[in-house]
């Protein structure tokens, strides 16, 4: 399963906003593989067409698609010369999949800032700093190893490999992220393959969370998404009808940054419904219908015929499998079709 890292300094709101996560989570055991530590939380991605087609079709039971999130110990100036816990933080970014930072914005003497000032741009400066810094570390270690195994030549992209290696470390060196380092479509699938085993922690997804006081001072900060931690924490306990109440003059903001994550892991889902479940699956876009139908089951990607899919407006607007296919929404799809967020899906699989 993947998983979104909470990165940040110390006191920037991660682990209120990891203990309002967890109150979504699911139990660990409907997953398997999954062994989880007290940081770990597995969530439900929030949809509401599980919900519509469930009840559209009456069914017993809603599966919705969930990530995992982590709580990683705050990062202060310096880890990565080990400063703090520094290292080991660090090794426990690399372990995911996207990092979210969290950008604490509201001012409030009471809570401690560890550089005694609120300033969520310099703050992200150092975060990403720290992560550029342990990639470089990375970067210098291997490179005159890779340059001395150069004469001698074993691996013919080596020399490539090498060009790589500088070009993303001078993007480092000018304050900038590995993913600033883009490689060419049409770049031989196995540098592409090497390059993400490098696993840099600035080659991963980034998204920017602002921690903010609603209801008090804040210190302007440029974000993807701005949450008021503490006061998602104290709604979290209401009673549903009085957090549907407010989520009606305020959309949720927490659905909406779980669901950002989820897409920005390049997820999508697909669905399936009958009258024992409605459910979220998850697929990697890109991914064909076989390879869809092998996430329900293994065996399925071998003995798959042809997908059967009714997009999910069309399904709600007719109101039943039945209805779509006979005004012909239904699509057979064979086993180049790539599947699409929001396919209704039947398969058809061989003995
Ligand atoms: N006023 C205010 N306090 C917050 C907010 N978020 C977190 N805090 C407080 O800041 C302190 C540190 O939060 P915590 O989540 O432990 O931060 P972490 O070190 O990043 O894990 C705690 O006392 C929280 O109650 C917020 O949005 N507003
Ligand atoms: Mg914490």
């Amino acid at each position: 399963m993947l998983s979104v890292g909470l990165v940040g300094l110390p006191n920037a709101g991660k682990s209120t906003l990891f203990n309002l996560l967890t109150k979504r989570s699911v139990p660990a055991e409907n997953f398997p593989f999954c062994t989880i530590d007290p940081h770990d939380g597995i969530v439900e991605v929030p949809d509401e067409r599980v919900h519509t087609l469930a009840k559209l079709v009456n069914a017993q039971k809603e599966v919705y698609a969930a990530i995992e999130f982590r709580d990683i110990a705050g990062l202060v100036k310096n880890a990565h010369a080990g400063e703090g816990l520094g290292n080991k933080f660090l090794s426990h970014i690399k372990e995911v999949d996207l990092i979210l930072l969290v950008v604490r914005t509201f001012k409030n003497d009471d809570i401690i800032h560890v550089e005694n000032r609120v300033n969520p741009i310099e703050d992200e400066e150092i975060l990403l700093l720290e992560l550029s810094l342990a990639d470089q570390n990375v970067l210098e270690n291997i490179l005159p190893r890779m340059e001395k195994d150069l004469k001698s030549n074993k691996d013919k992209l080596l020399g490539d490999k090498i060009q790589i290696v500088e070009q993303i470390l001078l993007r480092l060196s000018g304050l900038g992220l590995a993913s600033d380092f883009v490689l060419p479509d049409i770049t031989d699938k196995e540098i592409v393959k090497w390059r993400k085993g490098l696993n840099l922690l600035t080659d991963k997804p980034i998204l920017k969370l602002a921690n903010i006081n609603q209801d008090g001072e804040n210190v302007d900060y440029k974000s993807d998404f701005e949450l008021d931690i503490l006061l998602e924490f104290s709604m979290a306990d209401m009673t549903k009808e009085d957090r549907l109440e407010l989520e009606m003059v305020a959309e949720n903001g927490l659905d909406k940054m779980i669901k950002a994550c989820y897409q920005k892991l390049g997820l999508g889902t697909y669905l399936t419904c009958g009258e024992t479940e409605s459910r979220a699956w998850t697929f990697k876009q890109g991914m064909v219908a076989p390879q869809a139908a092998g996430i329900i089951h293994t065996d399925f990607e071998k003995k798959f015929i042809k997908a059967e899919v009714i997009k999910y407006p069309d399904f709600i607007e007719l109101e039943s499998r039945k209805n779509a296919i006979e005004k012909g929404k239904m699509r057979m799809e064979g086993k180049d079709y790539a599947i699409q967020d929001g396919d209704v899906i039947e398969f058809k699989i061989g003995g």
